[in-house]
This record gives structure tokens, sequence and C-alpha cells, in this order.
């Protein structure tokens, strides 16, 4: 199916809100004949959809799949440009990658690339990101901001406040943010952000951001290394949680956090990442690159580096680091 008119009948839906639509107000909608429309609605069957069909009455959605297609999350999405347009696959190595080619072939700012599974998926630093079928989120957005360089940092922060309020509204789980991209919640790690940027010396092309949540997975799924370490919001929370639904409400709070950070800056972005901070005003050891830092997390600065006091009152500014808490 052609994605405007995937992205047509599923508006069609939406707006019936699961009563009855006939085949001509679809086929108007979309502008098509009633045959193409009957071969439209197949296609969703073949994806998992469950679609009733009534003479004389049309169709009405009445199970949507568990999936997170498309369809599945543009299906009453309720954002401007976030997710508009979307690149699913079942299995891939990482959406990171999908997501720097089609940046690079012009995909506009907004566009989605998910996958059920990843197979290579990817953390900072060439670490693995684990990353089974159907049982979490595995997206990649492209965003493309006029900001300089430097500040590009502050869309981990920024995505990162977005997920634990995605979280807050999908659960009643309260996650918390540990310096820069890691949430967790009762101390351990839900979900991993992964930015990565393209540009030239003074000009962001593209930023990607990739989200990876735990959602439906047991501890049992996960790998024995991880099980200590790692959680799902199913081992949290008790329940199942839509997918979809999840990746709706990251999209919804990234976009409006996002439309604020162009618009006012990254203050008030940076006192919401603040309330959710696990770690700040505790001492936590930091591991860089060159040296390891013991000390008390004091604050972030307006560019999102950590500060961290040491035992002899210097403050350190951290830009990339694991933090052990
Ligand atoms: C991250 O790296 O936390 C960033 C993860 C970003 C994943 C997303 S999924 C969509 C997009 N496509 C990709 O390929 N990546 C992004 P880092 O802070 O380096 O943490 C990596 C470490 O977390 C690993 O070394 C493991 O210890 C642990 N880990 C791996 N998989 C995990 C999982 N599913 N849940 C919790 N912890 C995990």
């Amino acid at each position: 199916m052609q994605s405007d008119v995937r992205t047509k009948l599923i508006e069609a839906f939406s707006t019936a809100k699961g009563t009855f639509i006939s085949g001509q107000q679809i086929a108007d909608y979309i502008g098509c004949s009633r045959t193409a429309v009957w071969k439209h609605i197949e296609e969703l069957r073949t994806e998992g959809f469950v679609l009733e069909a009534v003479r004389n009455k049309g169709y009405r959605i009445i199970f949507t799949p568990e999936k997170v297609t498309a369809n599945e999350i543009q299906l009453g999405l309720q954002t401007k440009t976030l997710g508009k347009s979307i690149h699913y696959e079942e299995s891939v190595e990482t959406t990171q990658k999908i997501a720097l080619t089609i940046a690079n072939d012009g995909a506009p700012e907004g566009t989605l690339v998910v996958a059920e599974e990843q197979l290579g998926g990817k953390g900072r630093l060439m670490r693995n990101w684990y990353s089974p079928k159907y049982s979490g989120i595995w997206m990649s957005l492209i965003l493309r901001p006029r900001i300089p360089f430097q500040q590009a940092p502050q869309l981990t922060l920024l995505a990162a406040v977005a997920v634990v309020q995605a979280i807050e509204h999908t659960t009643d789980l309260k996650p918390q943010i540990k310096w820069p991209n890691d949430i967790l919640i009762n101390r351990k790690k839900v979900t991993g952000i992964l930015t990565e940027l393209q540009g030239e010396s003074d000009r962001i092309h593209s930023v990607i951001i990739g989200i990876g949540i735990n959602v439906n997975q047991q501890k049992s799924d996960f790998p024995e290394e991880l099980q200590e370490t790692a959680t799902s919001l199913l081992i949290e929370g008790g329940e199942k949680v839509s997918r979809a639904r999840v990746i709706q409400e990251v999209l919804v709070r990234l976009e409006t956090l996002y439309e604020q950070f162009l618009t006012e800056g990254f203050l008030p972005i940076k006192q919401l990442w603040e309330s959710y901070a696990i770690s700040l005003g505790q001492e936590i050891k930091a591991t860089t690159v060159n040296s390891t830092i013991i000390g008390k997390a004091i604050g972030i600065t307006d560019e999102g580096v950590l500060l961290l006091e040491d035992h002899s009152g210097k403050v350190h500014s951290i830009y990339s680091a694991d933090i052990h808490i």
C-alpha cells in the first residue's frame, strides 16, 4: 500500500473512533475505488488488524495488533510533525543506521524509524543494545534543529525527559534519569538513549535520537549478564503495556519539549531533567576514557554537562562518562 493511502486510511479510522465507516466514505476520503478500499483493508488484516465488515454499515476496527507498524503508531497520534512519516521494519541490524541513511537522502524532520527487533542494536562506545523481537521499543527519530553543535547533547537530556513523562503517563511507575542517557526504575535500566549527529563544522544536518525501551520482557528474557541491571515496564509494573501507546506518548512529549527548547532554550528542559535526576546531590563515580573521578554530583550546566565536586572541592565538568551510583 502506498504510504499516503495508508495514512489516509488510518486517518479515516482514527476519526471514526471505533464506529462503522462505510466503504464509500473511505473510498471518497482516500480518493480511490471501493474495490481498492477492500484491498487496503485486506492488507491491514495481514498486519494483524481485526476489522469487522458489516453489510450496509461498512468497516470498523475492533482489534489493533500488538505490533509497532506505522498504522499502529499513527492511529490516534496527536503530533504535528514527529512520527508523521514512519519507516517500519520487522528486523534490522540497527535503526540508527537506517535513520542516518534516510536522513542523508533528505527525510524530513520528525521521520521515525522503528523495528520489531534489532540484531546489532548499538549502545554508546560500540557497546551492544539487546533488542529482542516484539517486546521492546527500538526506534530512531530524525531531527533537524538549527542549533550549534555544542548544544546537541541537550537533545539527549530532552529525550530522556520525554521518555520519563511518557512512562509516567502510560503506567503507574516513577522512572528516574541517570546522567546522561539512562532511565532507571528501582535503580535498574529500562531505557537507553543514543544521540548521533551529522553535519559540517558549523551546521547540523541531522540529529538521530535512538531510543531503546524495555517494555514487555520478563526477567528471564534478558541475557544473564543483564538480569540484575536491566528491567522492563512489565517487570516493574506487573502488566503488559502497549508499545504503540508508549511510542505515541514519547512522540507527543518530545514534540512539546522540542518546540519549547527551540523557542525558550534549554532552561525549562534542564529544570525538568533535574527534577527527575537520580544522583544529584549524591556521591557518584564517573569513569571517563582517561580517568575515574569520585565526587558529589552538584548539577548540570546550561549545556547539559555534568558537574562533579571532588573531595578537595574542585569542580569537574564531565562531558562523557559512565556513572556509577
Ligand atoms: C545506551 O548505551 O544505553 C544507548 C542505547 C540506545 C539503544 C537504541 S535502540 C534504538 C536505537 N538503535 C540502536 O542501535 N540503538 C538505539 P550505553 O549507555 O552505552 O549502554 C549500553 C549498556 O547497557 C550495555 O553495555 C549493557 O550493559 C546494557 N544493556 C544492553 N542492552 C540492554 C537492555 N535492553 N536493557 C538494559 N540494559 C541494556
